[in-house]
C-alpha cells in the first residue's frame, strides 16, 4: 500500500527535518501535503525534486483520505487538529508534549516500544527529545539488569527550542539581547528548559520522568533530572547516572550497548574518543560513551549520551513510527 501523508508544521525547525528524513527514507508515498499556519501558507516547499504549496491547516485539510499525518505545530494545534484529524481515519503522529501522557495514546520510541504502536486510537505521541535518546541507550540495560534509579543531567542545544531558540543562540553572539530565552545563551547555561512546576522542577525534567516510566513500562523507576540549556546549535549531551538491581561486569554492559539498536558506542577516552554533539548532529543513531563504574553504589554506571534532537529527537523517530504503521498495514 502507497500511503497519502500530511506533515503539519512543515515550515519550522523539525518540519523541515521531517522532509530531509522522508526523502532519505523512500517511503511509499502516494501523495504528500505540507501544512502550516496563515503565515507561511503559499510558500514553497521542495520535497524529491517536486515544489508544494504550502496550505493552511484548517478543519478540513483532513477531508481526503489522508492516512498519516506527522505534527509539529505546537502543542495547541495539536489539541485542536490531531482530534479532527483522527475522526476522518488520519493516523496523527505527534511531536508536541499535547498527547504524551494520555493514557489512550501510545508514546513510542521503535528501538524501545513499537509494540504500543498497535492499540494506537488515530493518534501516537512522539515523546520529548531529550527522553528518547536517554530511552535508546536504556533499555537494554534496564532488560539486562533492571533499572531501579536513574539521575539525568542534560545539556540541551538550542536547535530544540525551535527557530526562535536557534536564532537567540545566532544573534547572541553578535551581542544582541535574547528575544526566546530569559537571560542570554550566548556564553551562558541555563538551568531551566520549559516552564517551571510548583515543586521546583521545570516541566522538561517532569517530562523526562514521566515520559521514561511510560515508555520503559515500567512506574516502579525512580528518576530525578536536571535539565540545562547550552550554547550549542544542535544536538543534546546527557550525563545519565543508574542504579541496577542486579550486579553487572563492565565488558559485557558495553557489549549488550554495541549490540543494541540504534545506539553506536564511541568509548576510547584515552584517544579522547566520546560522544560529541558536533559529530552527532545530523545522524539518527544515539551515540553512547565515558561508561564507566560508578562505585558510589552496589551495582551503578555512568553514561554519556549524545543524539541529534531533531532528528532521532523528532523527525527521525516520527518518520520510524510511519515506516512501523506502514508495515503493519503491508502484512
Ligand atoms: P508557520 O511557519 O506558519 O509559523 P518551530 O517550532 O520551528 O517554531 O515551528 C513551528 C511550526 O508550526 C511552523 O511550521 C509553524 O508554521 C507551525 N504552526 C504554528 N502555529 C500553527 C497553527 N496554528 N496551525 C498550523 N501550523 C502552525
Ligand atoms: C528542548 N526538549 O530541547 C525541548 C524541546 O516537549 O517536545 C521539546 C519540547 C517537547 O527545548
Amino acid at each position: 500500500k502507497k500511503v497519502k501523508l500530511a506533515v503539519c508544521g512543515a515550515t519550522g525547525m523539525v518540519g523541515r527535518t521531517f522532509l530531509k528524513v522522508l526523502e532519505e527514507r523512500n517511503l511509499p508515498i502516494e501523495e504528500i501535503y505540507f501544512f502550516s499556519s496563515a503565515r507561511s501558507a503559499g510558500s514553497t516547499i521542495t520535497f524529491n525534486g517536486k515544489d508544494y504549496t504550502v496550505e493552511e491547516l484548517t478543519e478540513t485539510s483532513f477531508d481526503r483520505g489522508i492516512d498519516i499525518a506527522l505534527f509539529s505545530a505546537g502543542g495547541s494545534t495539536s489539541e485542536k487538529f490531531s482530534p479532527i484529524a483522527a475522526s476522518k481515519g488520519c493516523i496523527v503522529v505527534d511531536n508536541s508534549s499535547a498527547w504524551r501522557m494520555d493514557p489512550t495514546v501510545p508514546l513510542v520510541v521503535p528501538e524501545v516500544n513499537s509494540h504500543d504502536i498497535a492499540w494506537n486510537k488515530g493518534i501516537i505521541a512522539n515523546p520529548n527529545c531529550s527522553t528518547i535518546q536517554a530511552v535508546v541507550a536504556l533499555k537494554p540495560l534496564h532488560e539486562k539488569y533492571k533499572i531501579k534509579r536513574i539521575v539525568y543531567t542534560t545539556f540541551q542545544a538550542v536547535s530544540g527550542a525551535g527557530m526562535k531558540g536557534y536564532s537567540d543562540l545566532e544573534d547572541g553572539l553578535k551581542g544582541e539581547a535574547p528575544k526566546k530565552f530569559p537571560h542570554p545563551i550566548a556564553n551562558n547555561v541555563l538551568p531551566h528548559i520549559d516552564v517551571f512546576l510548583d515543586n521546583g522542577y521545570t516541566k522538561e525534567e517532569e517530562k523526562m520522568i514521566k515520559e521514561t516510566r511510560k515508555i520503559m513500562g515500567d512506574d516502579s523507576l525512580k528518576i530525578t533530572a536536571t535539565t540545562v540549556r547550552v550554547p550549542v546549535f544542535n544536538g543534546h549531551s546527557e550525563s545519565i547516572n543508574v542504579e541496577f538491581e542486579k550486579p553487572y561486569d563492565l565488558e559485557e554492559l558495553k557489549e549488550v550497548l554495541r549490540n543494541a539498536p540504534g545506539v553506536i558506542v564511541q568509548d576510547d577516552p584515552k584517544n579522547n574518543v566520546y560522544p560529541l554533539p558536533i559529530y552527532a548532529s545530523g545522524k539518527d543513531e544515539t551515540f553512547v560513551g565515558r561508561i564507566r563504574r560508578d562505585d558510589s553504589v552496589e551495582s551503578g554506571v555512568n553514561l554519556w549520551v549524545v543524539a541529534d534532537n531533531i532528528r532521532k529527537g523528532a523527525a527521525t523517530n516520527a518518520v520510524q513510527i510511519a515506516q512501523e504503521l506502514i508495515k503493519m498495514w503491508n502484512k
